[in-house]
């Protein structure tokens, strides 16, 4: 096959192009904009037969038009994907996320091209602590910020493709992803790069907030399961059964890291900061056969340690960048 993977240069995009080319005979085209979290080195000492890196907005007409008509399939991972940068400047979200969604379904549609859109559990809101439901593909949406509205709305932009244009598409929910590559703003890098700086983890509010982590190498193995198998028009939600508080998770790492499990510092809350999220991913597991193969958070946890402890000439360009972005963001919102 050839994919055309938007968003590669991120995070779980880059996980997803090095698994796709080390476990299957596809070749790859990323479209990704590199912008503040894309990253050229998360993709580097691919095989150069079978990969190439186009630069480039999901916006851009002309060029996704071009690019969506040379594939056999899109998968989609490209946004802006952070909730506190949603908070401060909610413009780019709408851009990125609705439009450049709208852009590439546009092309996949004139095209007759396969189409998988990357999304989150975000959409369907939060749960509270003690609720027994988990999130299903039946939960209503219910997005609480500015980030997780523009998911909400780009994955309702690709059902109504697929209702009233055939669009031969799939989407997918994840929960929270952790693993190499992921950027030092988001929460688990932020951390651990902060502890390697001799600086003290910064956790929002009481700590109490849950997340379902599942590490990016299971989303991506469950991503081309819906490629392979899915049925179009169909909504699948990926988990792993990974619910752990936030202070736990810092607690952690702290301990991993050979540091007082208490040497952390409770800062200002998010505004509207979710509770709790939680995927029930019966669906995927009986309807695809997929199985997530992390089962050990724990163990997960301390490989990405070890990876940003080998890896500080990728993370060290972004970090102090990143921590200026926060503290100008709470001076803003003072
Ligand atoms: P990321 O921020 O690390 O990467 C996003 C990538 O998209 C970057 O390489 C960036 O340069 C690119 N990009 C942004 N705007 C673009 C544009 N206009 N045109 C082309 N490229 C553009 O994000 P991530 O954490 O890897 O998330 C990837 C996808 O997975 C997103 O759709 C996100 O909503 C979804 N998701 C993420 C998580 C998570 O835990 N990180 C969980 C569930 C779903
Ligand atoms: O410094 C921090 N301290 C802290 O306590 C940061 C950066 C975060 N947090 C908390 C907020 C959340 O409860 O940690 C939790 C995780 O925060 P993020 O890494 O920002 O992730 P989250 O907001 O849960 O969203 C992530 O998962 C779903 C991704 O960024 C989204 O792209 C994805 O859709």
């Amino acid at each position: 096959m050839r994919l055309l993977v938007t968003g590669g240069a991120g995070f779980i995009g880059s996980n997803f192009v090095h698994l796709v080319l080390a476990e299957t005979d596809s070749s790859v085209v990323v479209l990704d904009a590199l912008t503040y979290a894309g990253n050229r080195a998360s993709l580097a000492g691919l095989p150069d037969d079978r990969f190439e890196l186009v630069v480039g907005d999901i916006a851009d007409a002309p060029l996704v038009d071009r690019l969506v008509g040379a594939a056999d399939a899109v998968v989609h991972f490209a946004a802006e994907s952070h909730n506190d940068n949603s908070l401060h400047d909610p413009r780019p979200f709408l851009d990125t996320n609705i439009i450049g969604t709208y852009t590439l379904i546009e092309a996949a549609r004139r095209h007759g091209t396969r189409f998988h859109h990357i999304s989150t559990d975000e959409v369907y809101g939060d749960l509270e602590l003690d609720d027994p439901n988990r999130f299903t593909e039946r939960t209503p949406y219910n997005p609480s910020s500015p980030y997780s509205s523009t998911k909400a709305g780009s994955d309702l932009l690709v059902r109504a493709w697929v209702r009233s244009f055939g669009l031969q598409a799939t989407i997918s929910n994840c929960s929270n992803n952790y693993g190499p590559y992921q950027h030092v703003e988001k929460f688990i890098p932020r951390q651990i790069t902060n502890v390697l700086d001799g600086v003290r983890p910064k956790l929002y509010g009481a700590g109490r907030n849950v997340r379902d982590w599942i590490h990016a190498d299971d989303h991506s193995r469950a991503v081309l399961t819906i490629l392979e198998r899915g049925e179009i028009g169909e909504t699948y939600l990926i988990g792993a059964d990974g619910e752990q508080d936030n202070r736990t998770v810092v607690e952690l790492i702290l301990e991993l890291m050979g540091q007082p499990r208490d040497a952390y510092d409770h800062v200002q809350d998010r505004a509207g900061h979710d509770l709790r999220y939680a995927i029930d991913s019966t669906k995927l597991r009986t309807e695809l056969g997929w199985r997530p193969q992390y089962g050990d958070f724990r163990a997960g946890l301390a490989a990405t340690i070890d990876w940003y402890r080998e890896h500080e000439a990728w993370w060290r360009p972004q970090k102090q960048a990143t921590e200026d972005r926060y503290a100008q963001q709470a001076r803003g919102s003072k």
